[in-house]
C-alpha cells in the first residue's frame, strides 16, 4: 500500500500565491488520489526534524524560516509509481532547470522557494505521511 503512495507539500510561497487550487488541479488531473489533505502550519521545531537530513547545509535555517512562515498543504497522493512519477510531475529542486509544464516551472520562482515538495523514496513517503497525518486522516 505504502508503496503507491508520496506525501507532498505546497508550500507557504505557493499557498501565498494563491496557487492551491491550480496546483491541486494539476495533480489530480495526472492520475494522482488524494488520500488525505490538509492546511497546516509547521513550527519551527517540526521543520527542524522534518529537513533533519540539510541540517549541516549552508540553506538550512533559511529553509527553516521560510518553511514555517505561513500556512502550507499537507496531501498524501495515491498512483502507481506515485513517488517517482511525482517527482517528474514536480520538475527539478531548482525551477530554472525544471522541465516545461511541470509545477515548479509553472509556480515558483526560485531553488529556496520551490512551491512544492516530493518525497524522494517509498521509506520517506511513509515517514512523511506519518509525520503530518494520523492513521483515521488518511482516506
Ligand atoms: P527536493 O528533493 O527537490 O525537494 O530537494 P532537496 O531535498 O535537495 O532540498 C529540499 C529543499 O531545500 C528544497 F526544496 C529547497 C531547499 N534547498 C535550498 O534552499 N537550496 C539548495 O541549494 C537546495 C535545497
Amino acid at each position: 500500500m505504502i508503496t503507491n503512495r508520496t506525501l507532498t507539500m505546497l508550500k507557504p510561497d505557493a499557498v501565498e500565491k494563491g496557487h492551491v487550487g491550480a496546483i491541486l488541479d494539476k495533480i489530480t488531473a495526472s492520475g494522482f488520489r488524494i488520500v488525505a489533505l490538509k492546511l497546516t502550519q509547521m513550527t519551527v521545531a517540526d521543520a527542524e526534524r522534518f529537513y533533519e537530513i540539510h541540517k549541516e547545509r549552508p540553506f538550512f535555517n533559511d529553509l527553516v524560516t521560510f518553511m514555517t512562515r505561513g500556512p502550507i498543504v499537507a496531501a498524501v497522493l495515491e498512483k502507481e509509481n506515485a513517488v517517482e512519477d511525482f517527482r517528474t510531475l514536480i520538475g527539478a529542486t531548482n525551477p530554472q532547470e525544471a522541465a516545461e509544464g511541470t509545477i515548479r516551472k509553472m509556480f515558483a520562482d526560485s531553488i529556496e522557494e520551490n512551491a512544492i515538495h516530493g518525497s524522494d523514496s517509498d521509506e520517506n513517503a511513509a515517514i512523511e505521511a506519518a509525520f503530518h497525518f494520523a492513521g483515521r486522516e488518511m482516506f
